[in-house]
């Protein structure tokens, strides 16, 4: 395949890494750990993986050089840097032991149950380095939970002499990984299971996990255009821009946007549930921007809507619950898909069916028909823009008829999402992503298993950043799935007591009213530090103290 100029000058890149991860290391135990949630449910269901400490590695010869194999898998959705957590696990494994291999699942978890791999040599490393995508051995979503599924995957392992398993995913995923781990110790099988913080949502974040890897790079990516095209909404003066926005159900990708643009308009669904507003309300706060713009004779602007907003409106958040309920008996899981939409009308209790019948056919029917593997809504496929657009507008023709609204309203529509989630690694993303691989190598050589790669204090320098493992059980609660609850681990949702949503709050209405957009224009991967090596807006007022 033919190479563009970027990607022939950014593979001789090397990532940075923190100091502590540089030479020998030894790991440094902190107190044994609690999950958030549920404290004695999720340690009957991880007896051999629960309450171990939090650990950190500091330079020392405490964790031996080894001869030893390693398996990978890429799992969910792509986010840019996954190719250097593998290379960073390559370049890890291979300067514990020249000998050591590296194999990569292919195409998700399925790979590993399936028996399909590939051994990732140098030259096929080196083809991939700093680049962005999954495509080195593809991902999927495919979930790991049943006891076959554990059994055919220790027979590849085995034939493979693999000693560790580093799983690269988000919170499903990873909750996986540590129901995975604790199977293999619990049987004294022999193998280790690792994983990796990924997902461009930004939603796998506690505590511990500062951000998730892709997140830097994706928001950087949705910002160069919603930035793009409020320059060319202000020069044509005549468009109203509806961006949805990915992220699933967390609004973190929308409000980072939004700080760094500065749009007219950014809705963040857990605001919406906790006061309680209905779509009405929402149509009606866009509608009176719209007017209040129009009053100065600007009839244009930018809304930016996070993909997940339609589950949090408290209305469509209730049928959502009563439809996965309704949906995950055998008897719904029976019914065919043409007469599925009928069987959830008859089983629905009144109000609910309200609500459902209230929406255009086609949300009805994507929130009654369509669910991920893992029981989630699949909220990309849902056009929340154009619902919100089409409501706007009729509520403005409504206000044209009361006298209050003069102007002109011609909506674009866009959703933002695969267009980020394979870009070029940001020199954030390429320095963090080979860092967490690199680390995950170290915590394989000290013995770890059902720990999640971890790198800390990420606003300093890489070279100060902290470098170590958290027990997957201490992120775990108890939630709702497909009708019964599980150990999960809790997704983090924006805190609307943060600081990133909070300076939101602060600025929105002058952002609203007056025309206060920001270009930040393309990642750069070259050039001033405060133009290349910024962190996310998110992350910095997180971290001011
Ligand atoms: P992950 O949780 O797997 O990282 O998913 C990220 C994501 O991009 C979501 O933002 C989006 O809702 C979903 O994947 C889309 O899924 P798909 O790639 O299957 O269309």
């Amino acid at each position: 395949m033919q190479k563009s100029s970027l990607q022939i000058a950014r593979a001789s890149y090397q990532p940075k890494l923190p100091e502590a991860l540089k030479g020998t290391v030894s790991v440094k135990e902190g107190e044994a750990t609690r999950s958030v949630g549920d404290q004695a449910e999720i340690k009957a269901l991880f007896p051999n993986t629960y309450g171990m400490p939090v650990v950190e590695f500091v330079p020392g010869t405490g964790v031996a050089e080894g001869r030893f194999n390693v398996g990978v898998i890429l799992s969910g959705g792509q986010a840019p840097g996954g190719h250097n957590v593998i290379s960073g696990l390559f370049d890890g494994i291979r300067a514990l032991n020249p000998a050591n291999k590296l194999y990569g699942f292919l195409m998700g978890p399925g790979g590993l149950v399936d028996h399909k791999y590939i051994e990732l040599t140098d030259s096929i490393i080196d083809d991939y380095r700093n680049t962005g995508g999954f495509d080195i051995i593809g991902s999927g979503r495919t979930k790991l939970e049943e006891t076959d599924q554990f059994e055919s995957g220790i027979k590849i392992l085995r034939q493979l002499d693999i000693k560790a398993l580093v799983i690269i995913g988000g919170d499903d995923s990873n909750t996986n990984a540590c129901v995975l781990a604790e199977y293999y110790q619990a049987k004294g099988y022999g193998v280790q299971v690792i994983g990796c913080p990924k997902t461009i949502d930004g939603d796998l974040k506690n505590a511990q996990i500062e951000t998730s890897f892709g997140f830097d790079t994706a928001t950087k990516t949705y910002s160069e255009l919603i930035g793009n095209i409020e320059r060319d909404c202000n020069s044509s003066r005549k468009y109203w821009h509806f961006i949805k926005l990915m992220g699933r159900s967390a609004s973190h990708i929308a409000l980072e946007c939004a700080l760094q643009t500065h749009p007219n308009i950014c809705l963040i669904s857990e605001e919406i549930e906790a006061e309680d507003r209905s779509l009405d309300d929402i149509v009606s706060y866009i509608a009176g921007v719209v007017a209040a713009r129009a009053a100065e004779g600007n009839n244009f602007g930018t809304v930016l809507i996070p993909e997940g907003l339609i589950e949090f409106v408290p209305a469509i958040k209730r049928l959502i619950s009563e439809l996965n309920d309704i949906l995950a008996t055998d008897e719904a899981r029976a019914v065919s898909r043409e007469n599925q939409i009928e069987y959830v009308r008859t089983h629905m209790s009144k109000e609910n069916l309200a609500t459902f019948n209230s929406l255009p056919a086609g949300v009805a029917s994507q929130l009654a028909l369509d669910r991920d593997p893992h029981g989630n809504v699949q909220v990309s496929l849902i056009e929340t823009e154009k619902l919100l657009s089409h409501m706007v507008g009729e509520k403005l023709a409504a206000m044209k008829k009361a006298g209050q609204y003069v102007g002109k309203f011609t909506p674009m529509h866009h959703f933002f999402g695969y267009e980020g989630r394979c870009a070029a690694p940001s020199n954030f993303d390429a320095d963090y992503c080979y860092s967490l691989g690199y680390n995950a190598s170290r915590l394989i050589a000290a013995g770890k298993t059902g720990y999640m790669s971890v790198i800390r204090g990420t606003t300093a320098p890489a070279s100060e950043w902290i470098a170590g493992g958290v027990p997957i059980t201490m992120m775990m609660n108890l939630e709702k799935r497909s009708g019964k609850m599980k150990p999960v681990i809790r997704k983090a949702l924006v805190e609307l007591d943060g600081a990133p949503f909070k300076y939101y709050k602060a600025h929105r209405d002058e952002w609203a009213i007056k025309t206060c957009f920001v270009f930040p224009g393309a990642i750069q991967y070259w050039g001033p530090s405060e133009v290349c090596d910024q962190t996310t807006v998110t992350l910095q007022l997180e971290q001011k103290k």
